[in-house]
């Protein structure tokens, strides 16, 4: 304890050179960070080691996102100090809990794809695999939500405003990133890209430590840097000061991070800020590749020339399309730098790469247009048309004659603005490409990629995503946490299918009570939270109905709006009936250019306002929209809930992690059959999970068919009440027809997410989950069964079955320093 006592107060006095009289809780937060962070050093020095000495295939996951949130109670927690670090500063007269709070979450993501990368970065650690995460070092990360006036607006995520104590920068392995420029073709036959302008890497590293185990990975985040001679023509016009100015250009790529989720937006900066991740993090493999002992001061550094065992010591996993230019960037390194043959390379190509789809959403898919591709990767967009031209021969080999079998499984798209299709390149360029969860899996066999799966099928997998259930149930749920611990033993941290054993308790009334005291508690402290950020009382025995994800029309917050209408316009009609009180609580941010999904806000935010404060409710009914959710507040929100929403039409939400966050938590899930709500189901059973809404087949054959959402509305009485309502101003009394236009989106322009044919079988199965929710003990015991049932979510499960049947890489266990 004085150990730790000491090194915080060194890192007070020296490192931010503060005295306890003028140090603000800032200050304590960081030296207590600094602290945390001197004790991952030796691990992290021995995990380099080892590495190198043994020289294991490495993991390389490649992602323009990682949403880490906070850091410090999660290196805490894996090092296993937390409880040491608590007592220390209790006797030092400060609270952890305070000092956790004061650390502003790494926002490096949009919601689930980034935050998916950022729990296999912990899971590969937890399994001493030799992962490394490669992204960019955002210096604004996804916004920060204001509501103004009901409204959303963004402010700039300054996160790095007070330092970040968890990276370290290498400037000494600063690399170049190459655009723009001519492609010249040399008399050997050869291509070189030239007279481009260079932009510098300069990478940071950020510790990875595995749950107490010795592991310490990296995740290396590059930032852009100018090179001196940026623009020389100004330096040569004696414009010192325009010259030295115009850095700012270069330095622009790792910026801020495009704040969209399954959105495309086809910018030039965006394209950049790929290739500046695709092209830095290659050359350090490469380097790392070639160099395989460089490091180790007892031992020769060896130089590997021959490219042909790459894919047996690199795998790189490619986080959707967006790292996809690694593909060409590779065969570029590989042909023109390193002198292969195209066959050659392209073999090491496609055995070292593998490619996980995240959406079918047609408008999140990547379509980069050839005149950018041309500008701005002159070579790049060469290579691609040659793999193109040897794919193309190579379907007409297999289907001779099938031209439209030839344009659909193109690289290049000619239909409007010619363009890449970069998922159709990354499913040449790769040995494996998978969905995430069983359904999407399979509709990217059947649908999305179905000529692809039918000229390759063995390269198509499904690996169901998960979470860690470090961060999400030990760290962010400790009532819960401890009473498992308790009955169990701790082996579930690391083992979740341990989770099982908790059956056995199901009719043990002691765990069930426990079970319920430890959700209250968290319930509580939710509600105070609430009194003191939003000046609202909640009623903790309400049931907590919670809908928290990005905003966007496919996830369906219109249809859990709609319900809340239908319960207030129920209570309305008969003010002394007996209802199951709710706290609704729906949450997230929407893309700043997505109007629909900005004008769904603010309708939450004005049916709040109406509900909360209309007296003949009497507080049966609450609404409240959380602003500005992100991991951090993910955390303390959904260990307080009872009910999980998770009501995406069937077919669109590829698999969702928030609904696994949920059930191992102890809620009740209301969903769809869509993406992992289908393996959720199978495992609980459909006794403790309400599956409600059309299948992926009845959604198909009612859109065949000619779905007419307008007869839903007139023949279903309440619907109709609830559409008239907004439609005529009842929640927006200053600006009647303000949501005309999102009433038209549902109604005559066809509603495309089938809110209005799902509408009554929700609110059917809505009105079970009320009753059942006044039987809490037996509502507790189906709570249990879901956290029973968890063990498959676990990202190590996940995880595991990447590295055995995708990258067939081998852990490497770093032994205790002694
Ligand atoms: O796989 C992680 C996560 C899934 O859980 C979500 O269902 C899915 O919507 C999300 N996909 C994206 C796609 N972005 N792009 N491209 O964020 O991935």
């Amino acid at each position: 304890m004085s150990a730790i006592r000491d090194l915080f107060n060194r890192h007070l006095h020296c490192t931010l050179a503060k005295d306890v009289s003028v140090a603000t809780e800032r200050d304590y937060y960081l030296s207590l960070s600094y602290t945390v962070r001197d004790h991952v050093m030796s691990s992290w020095h021995k995990t380099h080691r080892e590495y190198y000495a043994k020289d294991p295939k490495r993991i390389y996951y490649l992602s323009l996102e990682f949403y880490v949130g906070r850091s410090l109670t999660n290196m805490m927690i894996n090092l296993g100090i937390h409880g040491l670090c608590a007592r220390s500063l209790y006797n030092m007269g400060l609270r952890m809990e305070e000092l956790e709070d004061v650390e502003v979450d790494a926002g490096l993501g949009n919601g689930g794809l980034g935050r998916l990368a950022a729990c296999f970065l912990d899971s590969m650690a937890t399994l001493a695999l030799p992962g490394y995460g490669y992204g960019l070092r955002y210096e604004y990360g996804i916004f920060e939500q204001a509501i103004r006036d009901g409204f959303q607006e963004e402010l700039p995520d300054d996160w790095l405003k007070f330092g970040n104590p968890w990276e370290v920068p290498r400037p000494e392995y600063i690399l170049p990133v190459q655009f723009y420029g001519d492609v010249k073709w040399l008399d050997d036959g050869s291509f070189n890209w030239e007279d481009g302008q260079i932009v510098l890497a300069v990478p940071y590293d950020t510790p990875v430590p595995g749950y107490r185990n010795n592991t310490v990975n990296t995740m290396r985040l590059w930032s852009a840097r100018s090179p001196n001679s940026f623009d020389l023509s100004y330096f040569n016009h004696g414009n010192y000061i325009k010259a030295v100015l115009d850095r700012n250009l270069a330095e622009r790529i790792s910026m801020c991070l495009y704040p969209n989720d399954n959105f495309f937006e086809g910018k030039e900066l965006r394209l950049k800020q790929e290739y500046f991740l695709v092209s830095a993090t290659l050359q350090d493999i490469i380097r790392r590749y070639k160099h395989f002992r460089t490091g180790m001061k007892d031992r020769e550094s060896l130089e590997r020339t021959n490219f042909d065992l790459l894919p047996m010591k690199v795998a790189v996993q490619l986080n959707d399309t967006h790292p996809s230019l690694a593909i060409p960037e590779l065969m570029r390194i590989l042909v023109d730098q390193e002198g292969l043959e195209w066959d050659q390379a392209w073999e090491i190509c496609t055995s070292t790469f593998s490619y996980t789809n995240h959406t079918i959403l047609p408008e999140a898919l990547e379509r980069w247009p050839v005149t950018l591709l041309e500008r701005v990767l002159p070579r790049h967009l060469m290579i691609i048309y040659e793999i193109n031209r040897r794919h193309l021969d190579h379907v007409t080999t297999l289907f001779p004659g099938d031209l439209d079998r030839c344009s659909r499984m193109s690289l290049v798209e000619e239909l409007g603005e010619k363009s890449v299709n970069m998922a159709h390149l990354s499913i040449v360029g790769s040995h494996t490409v998978n969905g995430v969860a069983e359904i999407h899996s399979n509709i990217l066999k059947e649908s999305t990629f179905r000529d692809f799966y039918e000229m390759w099928p063995q390269k198509f997998q499904n690996k169901t995503n998960g979470i860690t259930p470090r961060r999400w149930l030990l760290q962010c749920n400790m009532p819960l946490a401890n009473l498992i611990t308790e009955y169990i033993g701790e082996g579930w941290i690391t083992d979740l299918d341990q989770l099982t054993k908790l059956t056995q308790f199901l009719d043990d009334d002691v765990f069930v009570q426990r079970f319920m005291q430890a959700k209250m508690s968290n319930k509580r402290k939710v509600a105070k939270m609430l009194r003191k950020d939003y000046g609202i009382e909640v009623n903790p025995n309400s049931m907590y109905d919670i809908h928290v994800k990005r905003i966007h029309e496919y996830k369906r917050q219109l249809m859990n709006l709609f319900h809340v209408i239908t319960l207030y316009n129920r209570i309305k009609a008969n003010p002394r009936g007996q209802f199951t009180p709710r706290t609704v609580i729906i949450g997230g941010k929407a893309a700043p250019g997505y109007y629909m999904a900005k004008m769904i806000i603010k309708l939450i935010t004005s049916v709040a306002d109406v509900v909360n404060t209309d007296p003949d409710i009497c507080g049966r009914l609450k609404v409240i929209f959380l602003v500005n959710y992100r991991v951090s507040l993910a955390e303390k929100i959904i260990p307080a809930c009872d009910l999980s929403q998770q009501v995406s039409l069937a077919g669109t939400e590829a698999s969702g992690t928030g609904n696994m966050k949920f059930q191992i938590n102890g809620a009740l899930t209301i969903g769809t059959l869509d993406g992992a709500n289908v393996e959720i189901a199978e495992r609980v059973g459909e006794d403790n999970i309400y599956i409600f809404g059309m299948k992926v087949d009845e959604v198909d054959e009612l859109k065949a068919k000619g779905y007419d959402p307008v007869s839903f509305y007139e023949e279903n009485p309440e619907l109709k009440k609830v559409i008239d309502m907004i439609r005529d101003g009842y929640f927006s009394p200053d600006c009647k027809d303000r949501f005309h236009n999102l009433i038209d989106t549902i109604t005559v322009h066809g509603d495309r997410f089938c809110v209005l044919a799902d509408y009554a079988d929700y609110i059917k199965v809505q009105e079970q989950v009320s009753e059942d929710y006044l039987d809490q003990k037996n509502w507790a015991r189906r709570c249990i069964i879901n956290v029973a049932n968890g063990g498959f979510f676990s990202s190590d499960r996940t995880i595991k079955q990447y590295a055995d049947e995708i990258w067939n890489a081998k852990p490497v266990p770093i032994r205790d320093e002694d």
